[in-house]
């Protein structure tokens, strides 16, 4: 340990510490712009400089190292003024353009702005129109935005493990981008988003397919239906001001009412519908001597993943459509039957924690007859916007409930959001099946929480299944060597393809870089869903009784004939 000294405050901290992080042990903010711990720590920003006595110049904090004795100074006049004047110089080479902005009152440069009293930009230097690259189905990148805080870079490399994105040109034309020039929708981009959750100001966001949501709304002659990822109710309250992890189902329920949809369902009835799929392919896997393991298929981050860059593991991952594709090809058969709509008229939006699914539902053989399973995604921040353009007070909304049968579900359709949670809920129905009796057994601690890697061995009588969950593309990609190489003997694997599962998709409410730092938000929006989960009468996907209505009146059984029809798919090297 040392002991230094900042602000006439002694503190003692381990060695390897940086002064910004004995700062902030007591109390000490020092602002920043780049800095994303043990990601992004590079001092471009020039926002933590502290004094040092008995240095010259003023030094980047964050990438500082303490020493015994030293004596810092975070908060003179030399310090105030030289962080002001680098953040004016950032924002006269920024599309200040902010209340047009996508993330106006939600821009860490903004605040930044507002916190350290920026009154005049006095660098009104040329700032050169760049090209908006909106080409892709999920993610726009404006580099009128972005302020080189590289913070994106570093997660795509460092822990998506992909790399698509990097500096750029020189000088004044420097740019983040995809090498040469591409637009990314040409670039290997998963789409993940996990670059746009770190991003500072709006340089990247998603695509926004929030009119065309309202104009189908507008139409009458257009059935809007809705459905809701299980991770959206887990994270949507924090788009009006609520803690990290506040689960507002009946809340988002009442608000999609309001808006207007015809009718509000939930991903998780086919979160369910997809348990019953994937658990009897995996059987059907094991005693018929299928391509094992087989591999989860609902995350389509992971899925672009494992084309791009594990093409060799594609006849592991499992046929299912994700489900809310499923949702979407139902809703488009069963439902339009039932209640006699042509299915031509019948508009499905997805409410998605995801960017990548936006992609996913434009993929050509996510269809039937020619009509897409799913019309529109909305990420959990799109749906926010909406919300607050209706003027729809949500903190004061009552409780609503989701439409009767496509909108019931059962506790393992809502563990799906977080990492382990559709191997768990696998496990509950496939445990089931292969014990011909209703096991007591229904949670599967192994198969939770955020550690890169968790294993669990589930025996059912003679038989023992071996499982594994990975999630976060660049840590999945060890286990995914082991069984390129043959030397993993797994039954089933989940994947996904951002770190914590869907609660931590791309298109889930920013949090800033500080609080990321101070609360693990993966492990708090989980919460919400497993105690949702705790909450539900019926915990199994195949006891929930819609889904065996289904089946019963319309699918036949699980990967039967029309289910491969609707709700299977396959793969593109
Ligand atoms: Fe997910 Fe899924 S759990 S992929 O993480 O299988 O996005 O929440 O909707 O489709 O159900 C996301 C979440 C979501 C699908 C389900
Ligand atoms: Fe990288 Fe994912 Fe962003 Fe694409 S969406 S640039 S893969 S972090």
């Amino acid at each position: 340990k040392v002991t230094l000294t900042i602000d006439n405050v002694k503190v003692e901290v381990p060695r390897e510490y940086t002064i910004l992080e004995a700062a902030r042990e007591i109390g000490i903010d020092i602002p920043t712009l780049c800095y994303l711990k043990d990601i992004n720590e590079i001092g471009a920003c020039r926002m933590c400089l502290v004094e040092i006595e008995g240095a010259r110049n003023l030094q980047a904090s964050c990438v500082h190292p303490v020493s015994e004795g030293m004596v810092i100074k975070t908060n003179t006049k030399k310090v105030r003024e030289a962080r002001k004047s680098n953040l004016e110089l950032i924002l006269s080479n920024h599309n200040r353009d902010c209340l047009a902005c996508f993330r106006n009152g939600n821009c860490e440069l903004q605040t930044l702005a507002e916190d350290l009293n920026v009154k005049n930009v006095e660098f009104e230097g040329e700032m050169k129109e760049k090209t908006i690259d909106d080409l892709s189905h999920s993610i726009v990148r404006d580099p009128n935005k972005c302020i080189l805080c590289g913070r994106c870079v570093a997660v795509c490399s460092k822990v998506q493990g992909i790399g698509v994105l990097s500096f750029t040109n020189r000088g004044i034309d420097t740019e983040v981008a995809p090498a040469f020039d591409k637009s990314m929708a040409d670039a290997p981009c998963i789409y993940c988003g996990q670059c746009i959750n770190v991003c500072p100001v709006a340089a990247l966001r998603e695509k926004t397919d929030i009119e065309r949501v309202w104009d189908a709304i507008e139409d009458s002659n257009k059935h809007v239906l809705v459905q809701t990822a299980p991770a959206v109710r887990a994270a949507l309250g924090e788009e009006f001001g609520l803690p990290i992890g506040t689960r507002v189902t009946g809340k988002m329920v009442s608000a999609l009412k309001r808006l207007g949809f015809d009718k509000v369902f939930d991903t998780n009835f086919a979160a369910d519908l997809t348990i019953m799929e994937e658990g009897h392919e995996l059987l059907d896997r094991i005693q018929n001597g299928g391509k094992l393991p087989m591999i989860t298929s609902c995350s389509p981050g992971w899925i672009r993943y494992c084309e791009f860059y594990y093409p060799e593991l594609l006849e592991n991952l499992s046929s299912c459509k994700s489900p809310h594709q499923m949702m979407g090809a139902i809703l488009k058969s069963y439902y339009a039957e039932i209640n006699n709509i042509d299915p031509k008229d019948i508009f499905v939006v997805s409410i998605m924690p995801c960017t990548s699914k936006k992609t996913e539902s434009s993929r050509e053989e996510m269809q039937v007859n020619g009509l897409k399973d799913v019309d529109a995604v909305l990420t959990t921040r799109e749906l926010g916007k909406m919300i607050k353009e209706a003027r729809i007070e949500f903190n004061k909304l009552e409780d609503g409930t989701f439409d009767e049968f496509f909108g019931d579900y059962s506790g393992a359709g809502v563990i799906f959001g977080a990492t382990g949670g559709v191997m768990e809920a696998a496990i509950r129905t496939v445990a089931d099946v292969l014990a011909g009796e209703d096991l007591e057994e229904i949670e599967y601690n192994n198969v939770r929480g955020i550690e890169n890697i968790k294993e669990a061995e589930v025996k059912i009588g003679d038989k023992t299944i071996k499982v594994a969950v990975v999630h976060g593309t660049g840590a999945a990609s060890k286990l995914l060597d082991l069984v390129k190489e043959g030397k993993a003997d797994y039954h089933f694997i989940e994947v996904m393809g951002c770190s914590g599962g869907c609660v931590t998709g791309g298109g889930q409410p920013q949090v800033p870089a500080k609080v990321r730092e101070e609360i693990d938000i993966r492990v708090e929006r989980a919460k919400a869903l497993y105690e949702e989960d705790k909450l539900m009468t019926v915990r199994k996907s195949h006891k929930n009784e819609s889904i065996q209505k289904l089946y019963s009146e319309f699918l036949g059984k699980p990967n039967g004939h029309k289910a491969h029809e609707l709700l299977h798919t396959h793969y593109h090297k």
